[in-house]
């Protein structure tokens, strides 16, 4: 569990914050899905709106809280708790009503988000490219040497290599954007993982059984962002598609994933301009129906 030493906290007025706060951004992927979880839970928690495309997550003060400039992170109690999968493992047990993960599904659950956790940064490419494609990249030079050079870099006491990691993407990032070999390798991993959860669903009406856990949500979140970025679930995964939109039907969920019309419109605009000349997600991953 990632709960951050006090000493670690620099932005040492959170610690006197009683209840429940939630950093988080409403587009970010982990954040939904710590909003969906709470939800469900109906737990009441205060909304601290960090602002990505302000790059607001690299500023000293947020660094402070989250030492790698992440969204969500949680003050509960005054205590720091950062990693959305570690977050809602420390929810869990603060608010284990209604049950999300049962205690014999514990180490199978943990083990399946942490494999969740390492399609993130495929998420964020496929994201960058197909559903914010943004005119310009936000990270800066100037901001990543001011992310570089802010917070304590340390985590636990030792050098945070998740910093590092946030780092090396960025950097990356504005030197070449997301490649069509980038957008191939992530989706060629996202469909593996769809496949693996296609099997699991011939059998069971949700990913772990018959009761909805903490896995179906983490899942919902990157189906529904796939969606959005073109890739097409309903034709390669159907039963993955049936789940899926048995959850979206939910109102914990749906309130969650809605796009702001804005931001609908400019993802539409972006796969007319993507279909005009063959770019989309389908044309580049090699996914069109043959
Ligand atoms: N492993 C982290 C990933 C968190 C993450 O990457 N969050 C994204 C939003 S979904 C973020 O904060 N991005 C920072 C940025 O865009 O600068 C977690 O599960 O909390």
């Amino acid at each position: 569990m990632v709960r951050l030493a006090d000493s670690e906290v620099r932005t040492r007025e959170v610690l006197g914050w009683k209840g429940l706060h939630l950093f988080h951004h409403p587009i970010s992927s982990c954040s939904q899905k710590v909003r969906i979880f709470l939800n469900i839970k109906g737990v009441k928690w205060e909304s601290h709106i960090v602002d990505l495309a302000a790059t607001a997550n690299m500023d000293e003060w947020y660094l402070g809280i989250n030492p790698r400039g992440l969204v969500p992170a949680l003050v509960h109690d005054g205590e720091v708790h950062i990693e959305s999968n570690d977050v809602l493992l420390h929810l869990e047990r603060a608010f284990p009503q209604p049950c999300l993960l049962p205690d014999d599904q514990f180490g199978a659950i943990g083990k399946l988000l942490h494999h969740e956790d390492e399609l993130h940064l495929d998420l964020r490419s496929l994201s960058l490219r197909f559903v914010f494609n943004p005119a310009s990249n936000p990270k800066t030079p100037e901001v990543l040497d001011r992310y570089a050079r802010s917070g304590s870099g340390l985590l636990n006491g030792a050098r945070d290599l998740g910093k590092e990691e946030q780092m090396r993407f960025w950097r990356n990032y504005a030197r070449e954007g997301v490649t069509d070999e980038t957008v191939r390798l992530s989706v060629a991993r996202f469909r593996a993982e769809f496949d693996e959860l296609e099997r699991r669903l011939a059998m069971q009406f949700f990913l772990m059984g018959d009761s909805l856990t903490v896995l179906d949500i983490a899942w919902f979140i990157y189906v529904n962002r796939l969606t959005v970025a073109g890739y097409p679930v309903a034709r390669l995964h159907p039963r993955l598609h049936g789940w899926f939109s048995s959850l979206q039907a939910r109102p914990e969920f749906a309130a969650e994933v809605a796009l702001p019309p804005g931001l609908a419109q400019h993802v539409e605009r972006t796969r007319a301009l993507h279909a005009a000349d063959a770019t989309t997600l389908v044309d580049i991953a090699g996914l069109g129906p043959h």
